[in-house]
Formats: C-alpha cells, sequence, structure tokens
C-alpha cells in the first residue's frame, strides 16, 4: 500500500515523528513537504526551517520512503494520482476536509499528539 501524507514540518518535533510513524504502519510512506511561499499563504509567515532543511530532515525518518513539494493545498488529487496513492493520511485538525478525496483513496485521520507544536515551541523559546 502506499501512503500519502503532508506537513510543513518545521522545528521538526515528537508529534511529527509520531504521525510519520503511524502513517508508516498503513504502507509505504511519501510525505508532500510544504514549500515556504506554501507556507506563507498558509500561516503568513516563512518557516523557521527552509524547504531544503526540512526535506532532507523528514527524509532522514526511517519510517519515510520518498517525499515530494508541496506546492499548492488545491493540488491533493493530483498527488494521490501522480504518487498511485492507496491511503491519505493527515492529522485530525483537517478532519472531513480531505474526505472528497474518498473515490480516489482512503482518508484516514490521525489524532495530534497534545501539547506540542512548532507555534508552541516557537513561543517558549521566545519567553
Ligand atoms: N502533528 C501532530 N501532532 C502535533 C503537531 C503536528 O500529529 N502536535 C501533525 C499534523 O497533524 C500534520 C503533521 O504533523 O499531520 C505536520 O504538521 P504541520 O507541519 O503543522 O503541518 P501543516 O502545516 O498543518 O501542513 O496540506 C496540508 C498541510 O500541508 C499540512
Amino acid at each position: 500500500m502506499i501512503v500519502l501524507t503532508f506537513g510543513t514540518f518545521d522545528l521538526f518535533h515528537i508529534g511529527h515523528k509520531r504521525i510519520l510513524q503511524r502513517a508508516a504502519e498503513h504502507g509505504q510512506l511519501i510525505v508532500g513537504i510544504s514549500s515556504d511561499e506554501l507556507n506563507y499563504s498558509k500561516k503568513k509567515k516563512y518557516p523557521v526551517y527552509s524547504y531544503e532543511q526540512r526535506k532532507e530532515i523528514v527524509e532522514s525518518v526511517r519510517y519515510v520512503s520518498k517525499t515530494f513539494k508541496e506546492e499548492s493545498l488545491e493540488k491533493k488529487r493530483e498527488y494521490v494520482l501522480a504518487h498511485k496513492a492507496d491511503v491519505l493520511v493527515m492529522g485530525d485538525d483537517w478532519k472531513g476536509r480531505f474526505d472528497f478525496l474518498s473515490d480516489v483513496c482512503k482518508v484516514i485521520y490521525l489524532p495530534r499528539t497534545d501539547s506540542i507544536s512548532t507555534t508552541a515551541i516557537i513561543e517558549t523559546i521566545k519567553s
């Protein structure tokens, strides 16, 4: 089974590790990593780590077989078809948002890890 998931994975943390680990339990894991520009359009700020650094980190995780650049949130269907994905895994902060892809793959939402996020890490370091 080919499994696709997406994310920015900035300041890689335990929540990122766990979702990749659980996604990989469903098959061979391919990760779409948000480009710096996509992240800016989503969050109105650039990631702390550049795309190239985030890619290198995610590719070093043993659950990940390969990565590609996610250029647009609207291209999910195109990416699912291009990678022949059987399963799309998303964190449950996106629950319901990708159900429209159920005609081309199974869509699974996994619970997020509590009490950690890139934003919280940045706030902790600042204070
Ligand atoms: N995550 C998690 N637990 C956390 C934080 C993040 O399980 N405490 C998961 C998210 O649900 C997501 C993945 O880790 O599945 C990557 O998180 P982000 O980098 O925050 O991803 P995001 O910016 O939401 O990008 O096309 C969708 C987007 O690209 C997702």
